[in-house]
């Protein structure tokens, strides 16, 4: 039985190594929550969560940079008073790459206040 991609560690990326293609990206899709979108010309994965305040939406970007850091996978976010988009994209390969969808699958795991 092959691991679930949450049970997955992020694979030091500095390049080399070609992208997922979209074939590919759109498996590992069906693997993580479906409130995940494949953004195309980003060549990223992308989601939003919205909160009832501020203190909960920093509440969960603290959560999420903590994954970042023991993954050293670093989302792209976008927060406000009570919403934080985040964007997983693999710079090192210009696109997308298993990283991204196994820091998706943690941060589908953060419980939510
Ligand atoms: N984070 N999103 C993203 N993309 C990368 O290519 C990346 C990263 N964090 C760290 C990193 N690359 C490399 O420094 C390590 O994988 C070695």
């Amino acid at each position: 039985m092959s691991e679930t991609l949450a049970a997955r560690k992020c694979k030091p990326c500095e390049g080399g190594v070609p992208p997922l293609t979209p074939e590919e990206a759109g498996k590992l899709l069906t693997q993580i929550s479906g409130e995940w979108a494949l953004i195309e010309n980003a060549h990223a994965i992308q989601r939003k969560f919205t909160f009832r305040d501020f203190y909960r939406t920093m509440s969960f970007v603290n959560a999420l940079a903590h994954i970042a850091n023991i993954e050293d996978h670093h989302p792209d976010l976008e927060v406000g008073y009570n919403y934080c988009r985040v964007k997983f994209s693999t710079h090192a390969v210009k696109g997308r790459s298993e990283n991204d969808f196994v820091c998706a699958a943690k941060v589908d795991l953060i419980p939510l206040l």
